[in-house]
């Protein structure tokens, strides 16, 4: 907004995401490799639909007290990113909550989609009382942003907006946010007892700040991106989560490469006495159609019937193709059935632009290991909300949206 001599927040967005994609490029050499990979899988797309996949990606962050969660909501706001939807991962055993920070309305996603899922750490899953008041005062102590980003979002408050001569600084300052921090903030010995609480724990607790803990590209073809990985020994983790392959892609498919093991300096520790922690690792994913309620009580339906018959021993490829054949494949049928959003007047389906608490507890889980919390049943939508001091928007509220325009 030339103007109000205010940065549009999808420039904003789109030289932070470029930011920390150079960056996440440099701390995770393997990042690169998937980008050319995947680059390399999406060369048959054309036109408007290659160009977007360019600066297509998502990442992950997990925060570890509701004024760091504000704080990242003040700073993606500024990038035009609301938080969107929740999403419950105790019930999978995960002690986090989450949501989507992304743009909301239709010209802002074509311009930059960039979406960051961020976690919140619930320490009332820790049930060592002594444990969980240590770590909670760690975290109290713990300043995620430089002082002059907290001044740069005091500016955006003031103006409404950032004022353009403070863009570069504002990336910056905001990139430094998410960096990898070789030191830890702890001692080896109180790492090694939360991480025996769950390794989640330890990941948030015992460092400077939310490392950004992968990237994830957009692939068209995620088998084809899949079995690169598995050609150049990149150790994908051994199911694509999501729907099985089909003709028209719904929702979302992701698949991920082990995380790193990487030296760490605890508290206490010499030049040549380093511990490890696994954090970062690499994702892609496929995006498809949004569905409508009607679409994903489907969709969960058939899921949990799959989940079900993969525990008790039936081959996850055979159950898959056999118990989802009852989801149509046909753009005209998804249309009829009223299982897709698709544009006003069109048979173009609208994209998804969120993500699957299945999905994403599958990927917490291949890359932290199951840890051994027991599954908690109590949803905090409403403790997460008052958290964050702000709701959580509704995806499917704005699909509806979008199919109406
Ligand atoms: C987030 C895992 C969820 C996805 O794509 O579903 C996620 C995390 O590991 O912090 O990124
Ligand atoms: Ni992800």
């Amino acid at each position: 907004n030339r103007s109000s001599g205010l940065i549009d927040p999808n420039i904003l967005r789109t030289a932070f995401s470029r930011a920390l994609s150079d960056m996440y490029r440099r701390e995770v050499p393997l990042y690169g490799t998937l980008l050319e990979l995947v680059a390399e899988t999406n060369r048959t797309a054309s036109g408007d639909v290659a160009h977007r996949l360019e600066v297509e990606r998502h990442g992950a962050i997990r925060v570890g007290t509701a004024s760091e969660l504000v704080g990242v909501r003040r700073l993606f706001s500024a990038m035009g990113m609301q938080p969107v939807g929740y999403y419950d991962l105790a019930a999978a055993g995960v002690p986090v909550h989450s949501t989507a920070f992304r743009p909301t309305d239709a010209a802002a996603l074509a311009i930059n989609p960039f979406r960051v899922f961020t976690s919140l750490l619930r320490l009332d899953m820790v049930t060592d009382a002594a444990l969980r008041e240590e770590a909670a005062a760690i975290l109290d102590r713990r300043r995620i942003f430089t002082p002059r980003l907290l001044d740069l979002l005091a500016l955006v408050d003031r103006e409404g907006g950032l004022p353009s001569a403070h863009a570069e600084d504002f990336v910056a300052e905001a990139l430094h946010t998410f960096r990898w921090h070789e030191t830890a903030s702890v001692d080896a010995g109180l790492y090694r007892r939360l991480k025996a609480s769950h390794p989640l724990v330890a990941d948030v607790v015992c460092f400077r700040g939310p490392h950004i803990n992968h990237l994830t590209p957009r692939t068209l073809d995620i088998d084809a991106a899949q079995a690169a990985m598995h050609r150049l020994g990149m150790n994908p983790k051994p199911v694509i989560e999501g729907p099985p392959r089909r003709a028209v892609p719904i929702l979302l498919r992701q698949t991920s490469f082990q995380a790193l093991t990487e030296p760490v300096r605890f508290v206490g520790q010499g030049d040549h006495d380093r511990g490890t922690h696994t954090a970062r690792f690499g994702e892609v994913e496929q995006r498809g159609a949004a569905l409508t309620p009607a679409g994903r009580a489907l969709y969960d339906r058939l899921l949990a019937q799959l989940q079900s018959e993969v525990a008790a021993g039936a081959d996850r490829q055979e159950a898959g193709g056999r118990i989802f054949a009852e989801f149509p494949d046909d753009i005209d049928a998804m249309h009829e059935d009223g299982l897709a959003f698709f544009r006003h007047g069109t048979s173009e389906p609208i994209l998804y632009e969120d993500f699957l608490p299945v999905s994403a507890a599958g990927i917490f889980q291949s890359n932290l290991g199951p840890g051994t919390r027991e599954t908690l049943a109590v949803s905090s939508r409403q403790a997460f909300e008052t958290e964050l001091q702000s709701p959580t928007l509704d995806e499917t509220a704005l699909y509806a949206a979008a199919a109406a325009e």
